[in-house]
């Protein structure tokens, strides 16, 4: 199905009022949760990330880092979940830099560490839920996307915003296949870019990214199917019309633009109803959006999602 006609999402600025009221879910920093960083802050420090920690907060049990670390999709190093943590030794994550250009009136170029000097960093604990119906929960530590995005001063023209992962054969030896068509590409609308709960990740667990979850930067956003968080960022691009997505373009009746966490809208083959949370036995019920609607379901008032899933 080709999605010709998108509408335009609403906008959505009461996200974070609804973020900070929203009590039972998320406890303000400082609240004392179990759930916290695991390194001292010194150490994190000293790689470079000086963050806040625990901003936002969950009372679910986080993933062991084991897990998080060890069982993933990248497919530039493998489409095994154990291939991203045995082979992404050949990354190289520093020096880095993203650039930011398209419909925008100060396109730049963004060095790794200027970007963790110039944001305030902080810890982030969300929900990941992949389209294959597993999920964990990951103290992310990054920044909103939409403070990267205001630096460049975007025109009224860009509607949606297209992220490329890095391709270098010789440092991603998965792009030596044909598995996918590299480099990894994804999109998000532009107010779903701009909703606070969409950050940019530079680290998790206390830590900097290791280099199989994406290293040194990349997107997290949790009220979507996994596949649209991108790793190894190395451009972001402002533009006017949908992008065109790596797995969009593989099998666009599988794998949407929207990509939204939908219980009710299956995948070809195979439910969404339920998801297999690592570390856990019995299934459990899929969220609405991952289970973050207050904040994000008003951008798609009025939008059949099953049209676009
Ligand atoms: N460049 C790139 N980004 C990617 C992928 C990939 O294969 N290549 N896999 C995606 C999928 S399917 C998931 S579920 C998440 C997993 O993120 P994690 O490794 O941090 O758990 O990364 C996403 N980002
Ligand atoms: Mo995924």
């Amino acid at each position: 199905m080709l999605i010709r006609h998108a509408p335009d999402l609403k906008d959505c600025d009461v996200t974070d009022k609804a973020l900070y009221l929203r009590r039972r879910e998320f406890l303000t920093a400082g609240a004392g949760s179990a759930a916290g960083f695991m390194l001292p802050l010194g150490a994190a420090q000293a790689a470079g990330l000086a963050y806040k920690p625990g901003v936002v907060k969950t009372d679910e049990k986080l993933t062991p880092k084991e897990d998080v670390t060890t069982y993933n999709n990248f497919y530039e190093f493998g489409t095994d979940k154990s291939d991203p943590a045995k082979n992404a030794g050949t990354l190289k994550p520093r020096p880095w830099s993203v650039v930011v250009d398209g419909l925008c009136d100060k396109p730049k170029t963004f060095g790794i560490e200027d970007i963790l000097k110039t944001y305030p960093l902080e810890e982030r604990i969300y929900r990941l839920r992949c389209v294959e119906a597993w999920s964990m929960v990951i103290p992310w530590i990054g920044f909103p996307l939409r403070d990267l995005l205001k630096a460049v001063e975007p025109q009224s023209k860009a509607r949606y915003v297209a992220f490329q992962t890095l391709n270098d054969p010789k440092q991603m030896p998965g792009q030596r296949s044909g598995v996918l068509d590299w480099p990894y590409r994804e999109g998000l609308h532009i107010n779903e870019a701009n909703n606070n709960l969409a950050i940019l990740a530079v680290g998790l667990y206390g830590d900097v990214l290791p280099n199989q979850n994406g290293a040194p930067i990349r997107l997290v956003v949790p009220w979507k199917y996994g596949f649209k968080s991108i790793k190894s960022i190395v451009r972001i691009s402002l533009v006017e019309k949908m992008p065109k997505t790596t797995w969009n373009m593989m099998a666009q009746d599988e794998y949407g633009f929207y990509a939204n966490v939908n219980p009710k809208v299956d995948h070809p083959r195979w439910s969404q109803a339920k998801e297999r949370r690592i570390g856990e036995f019995n299934r459990r019920p899929t969220l609405m959006f991952n289970g973050y609607g207050e904040q994000v379901a008003s951008m798609y008032a009025g939008m059949d999602l099953r049209r676009f899933y």
